[in-house]
């Protein structure tokens, strides 16, 4: 695959005292949560906006998305920088075989950018055996698009943030840095690195950063100077699009909103919370059922021996082995009167968030 090929491409903005910075990363498609966050934090003609990479993908509405971020860019206050899911473009420098790897790819994933662009034009991509004439009769119609796409940078930076989709080797300069490090680099804040500027980066949801407690809140880490911001919005079932805000170009005062879809409602029973919990995650998700029940199952977490009850409607197998979505039986310490979002209601209790942290209540709600 050619994907990483190419120079990287930096662009320099210097945005004027006064004006607030916001990043949003990892829309992912799912542009009613975009426009929702930016209701939310009164994004207005006087704040720069930075979309720091995959917006497209995964999510419902990819092309809906793209043509919203290239609305907004074309007003000169939103800057769009490239991340692993953005660049389709790439596609026309592929082979014919490639183009058939690239069509079995989008059929794996069944949604996104390539999807909502053939059933504009009566294209049905399940039905295709091939890939390459599509491609062709897609770069015809689609040239504003690939346009946008191609000229996106592979980061933006400031005089005091570097704003890149995913990593950066601190070793090397911003423009010595491969493509593939500035959009495909996972898990950054466990490499150890540190950074002159602040890097503010996405790509890798916050939560698989924490080991018991699931939070989707953005990690701001001073020490490293480093901000993490991919709430997981549609790809973990209690995620949430985070807004990074800067107040002011040469700030460190930051704030940040999130938008999530659940409905809010307040606790009426205190609850103590805390004791042991743990978080089956993504990539570590393999779990073996003790006790399968309709809505709950008794199962132990594979690698560490950890027993929960998970909902049954979470767990998933392919014949020989059971994974489960993201979960955690992590109690939340709750007091009369909390906000929460509640994500499941149980026959038990509810799974909710409150501030960003998900876990059970098990009181009632008002
Ligand atoms: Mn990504």
């Amino acid at each position: 695959m050619k994907r990483y090929n190419g120079k990287t491409v930096i662009k320099r903005i210097a945005p004027e005292a006064g004006r607030r910075i916001l990043v949003i990363s990892d829309i992912h498609g799912n542009l009613s949560y975009f426009e929702e966050l930016l209701r939310k934090v009164g994004f207005c003609a006087e704040d720069i906006l930075i979309i720091d990479g995959d917006f497209l993908e995964k999510g419902p509405s990819s092309l809906d998305t793209l043509r919203f971020v290239m609305e907004l860019s074309a007003k000169g206050n939103t800057h769009a920088v490239c991340g692993n899911c953005d660049g389709w473009h790439t596609m026309f420098g592929m082979t014919p075989e490639e183009d058939d790897e690239t069509l079995a790819y989008i059929r794996y994933r069944g949604r996104g950018l390539i999807w909502d662009m053939c059933r504009e034009i009566g294209i049905d991509p399940a039905g295709l055996e091939h890939f390459t004439e599509t491609k062709e009769l897609l770069k015809e119609k689609y040239a504003r698009e690939w346009d946008f796409l191609s000229e996106l940078p592979h980061a933006i930076e400031t005089e005091k943030f570097v704003f890149a989709h995913a990593g950066m080797d601190p070793a090397l300069s911003l423009e010595e840095n491969s493509i593939e490090v500035l959009e495909h680099s996972d898990a950054l804040m466990e490499k150890g690195y540190s950074f002159e500027k602040w890097l503010i980066v996405g790509h890798w949801p916050v939560m698989l950063y924490w080991e018991n407690i699931v939070s989707a809140n953005p990690i701001i880490d001073r020490e490293h100077r480093i901000i993490s911001l991919d709430g997981g919005c549609v790809l973990k079932d209690d995620g949430q699009l985070n807004c990074l805000i800067i107040p002011d170009a040469d700030s460190e005062d930051f704030r940040f909103e999130a938008y999530d879809p659940f409905p809010v409602k307040k606790v009426r029973d205190p609850q103590e919370g805390g004791g042991t919990s743990y978080y089956i995650r993504w990539g570590d998700s393999r779990v073996q059922i003790l006790e399968r029940g309709t809505e709950f199952s008794l199962c132990r977490h594979v690698r560490t021996g950890y027993t929960m009850r998970i909902l049954t409607k979470y767990l998933f197998s392919d014949g020989e082995y059971t994974d489960c979505n993201d979960c955690t039986d992590y109690v939340l310490p709750l007091e009369k009167g909390d906000e929460v979002s509640v994500v499941e209601t149980t026959s038990e209790g509810y799974f909710v968030k409150h501030r960003g942290i998900s876990g059970w209540y098990y009181g009632e709600l008002e």
